[in-house]
């Protein structure tokens, strides 16, 4: 065994990538992703203690971010910008250390492997590595709760950090990420402890997930309903993915009036729908699907693509040239664009100059589909929602929000949508809606029948919409409203909305295509049990299920 990795969905028969991934995660990579989350939870046993005197550092609360964010899948697949982290990492633990010894001599920091430990050549760092991972961590169920609670900490850290870059802080979140980083180099703790903290994870993912809403509401406005163009024009253009409004923000404002025009792409598709984006001329729509349609479609496009977030494909030959990354994105022999410094816009002049250069995106599709149905938009047709819900116009919602993938089981997701009987309303969230959002599902009273309230993140617009259903029928039990939960998860971000969905008390999600494989039998049977959380099985099954 080379490596050992099973944080997704693909990972290899549901039990780990064990040779190398099947995101194409090379063991070097995978190990050393492990010894990156090692060094953050060094760096966590010190500031997690500064932090609780009042000495807080936004440079380790964005660094512990990195660390996090940068280890989600698909996000860096280079060996040498970890290597590099983590050198800064240990530095940084120990400053931290010798910050600690000042303020608060008497407190004592247990000298575990992760507060010590040094390695500063290739080769040291590549000797520990093998010595940190997943497995290493016993028992099973122990190692399955923890490594749950840190794949929930790399969601929380991912729309963290989008939030962070539009200046919105809540240092509680970054407190809890902290402690809890600090927390898991404990040996001693119980089951009981971690499934405790497993929903505490959950509870403060909500929040992350409400800063990150306020900051792009607060920022770009509240998504409106918008028909988004999915068709092309004859200029050259800039293909922008992933999930940061910022960069969004930042490269239509840089490509005005030079004649490249902005598509989105994957999980950017709900950036057409804010207010203050809507205003570019030169902001076309979207182009083609989810993320891993991007080895075909980034080869159509003919022009350069900014990845702002995961979830990257490891790049053909063919196109690798035209793409750039920044943030925590990262891939040997792509382009970087460096962070913002002193508050200074991001350069993106060298993607301009470069889509100049190239062909206008050859067309994949024509025509249009609905965005904008975010909680803001939604709550001001409550009452045409609530009317239609209650002479029987609406029979039932269900929440379908998470992530798309490859694999071929995820068609019961498109035939799921099919299926489901004319009076009933999906809600959305998240790039597992390309698997029916250009079905043809028509409206209710003039209601889509496919409401796409945005990014993965904005499940917490489902969330809000969910508990202003409860209050508007006067219920005591957001359980007792007509809405069935049939989730998709991929990669953390996704584990990250479901334990916010189980720490909010949401029973009977489904969810697939598999249930994940870190989960042991045991701690799977404990959610199971409390939450009467269930694994997806034929949609005809499924349906009857739901309807019942
Ligand atoms: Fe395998 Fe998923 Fe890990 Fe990639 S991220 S190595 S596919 S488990
Ligand atoms: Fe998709 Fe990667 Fe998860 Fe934000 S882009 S949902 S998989």
């Amino acid at each position: 065994m080379s490596m050992f990795c099973y944080q997704c969905q693909e990972t290899v028969n549901n039990t780990g990538c064990t040779k190398v991934g099947v995101c194409g995660k090379k063991p070097d990579v995978a190990n050393i992703q492990d010894l990156m989350i090692h060094t953050i939870k060094g760096i966590s046993l010190y500031s997690n203690e500064l932090n609780k005197l009042g000495h807080r550092s936004e440079e380790v609360d964005h660094f512990v971010l990195y660390g996090l964010f940068a280890t989600i899948t698909n996000a860096n697949f280079d060996k040498f910008v970890f290597m590099d982290k983590i050198r800064k990492g240990l530095t940084m633990r120990d400053n931290l250390k010798q910050q600690l010894a000042k303020v608060a001599p008497d407190i004592q920091v247990p000298q575990r492997d992760e507060a010590t430990w040094f390695a500063d050549t290739e080769d040291a760092m590549e000797a520990k590595a093998v010595t940190v991972g997943v497995l290493a961590m016993e028992p099973e169920d122990i190692r399955s709760l923890k490594q749950m609670i840190i794949y929930g900490l790399k969601g929380m850290a991912a729309y963290t950090h989008h939030a962070n870059n539009l200046n919105y802080e809540d240092p509680q979140v970054d407190d809890f990420m902290q402690e809890t980083l600090a927390k898991l180099t404990d040996n001693t703790l119980t089951v009981d402890d971690l499934v405790a903290l497993t929903l505490e994870t959950g509870r403060v993912g909500v929040q992350a997930m409400k800063l990150l809403d306020d900051a792009n509401t607060g920022s770009y406005g509240h998504p409106e309903i918008t028909k988004v163009n999915l068709g092309v024009r004859d200029n050259p253009g800039i293909l922008i993915s992933g999930h940061d409004l910022k960069d969004m923000e930042e490269l239509l404002a840089q490509t005005k009036g030079t004649g490249v025009d902005v598509y989105t792409h994957s999980e950017m598709l709900p950036a057409n729908s804010y207010p203050a984006f809507k205003k570019y001329d030169h902001f076309v729509g979207n182009y083609g699907g989810s993320w891993w349609h991007q080895n075909v479609e980034f080869e159509k496009f003919n022009g350069p693509i900014l990845l702002t977030s995961n979830c990257l494909v490891p790049p053909r030959d063919s196109y690798k040239d035209r793409v750039y990354n920044t943030n925590a994105v990262g891939f040997p022999g792509c382009a970087f664009i460096p962070d913002r410094v002193d508050g200074q816009p991001k350069d993106f002049s060298a993607l301009i100059e470069h889509a100049k250069k190239c062909d206008p995106p050859e067309e994949l599709e024509t025509g249009e589909i609905y965005g904008g149905f975010a909680h803001h938009q939604v709550l001001q047709l409550a009452d045409k929602v609530i009317d239609a819900v209650k002479s029987g116009a609406i029979k039932r919602f269900f929440v379908m929000g998470g992530c798309d993938a490859r694999q071929n089981p995820r068609k019961y997701y498109t035939d799921f949508a099919a299926a489901l009987p004319k009076d009933t309303v999906i809600l959305t969230a998240g790039c597992a809606k390309y698997r029916y959002n250009k079905l043809d599902l028509g409206d209710i009273g003039g209601i889509p029948r496919v409401l796409d309230a945005g990014q993965c993140n904005d499940s917490y617009s489902l969330v809000q919409i969910a508990l202003a259903l409860k209050d508007a029928f006067g219920l005591e039990d957001v359980n007792d409203l007509p809405i069935s939960y049939n989730i998709a998860w991929y990669e953390q971000k996704a584990v990250l909305v479901l334990l916010a969905l189980l720490s909010l008390g949401i029973k009977n999600i489904h969810l697939g295509p598999t249930l994940p494989g870190f989960l042991s039998p045991n701690v799977a049977q404990v959610i199971v049990d409390n939450f009467d959380l269930a694994p997806i099985g034929t949609v005809d099954e499924d349906l009857q299920a739901f309807m019942q």
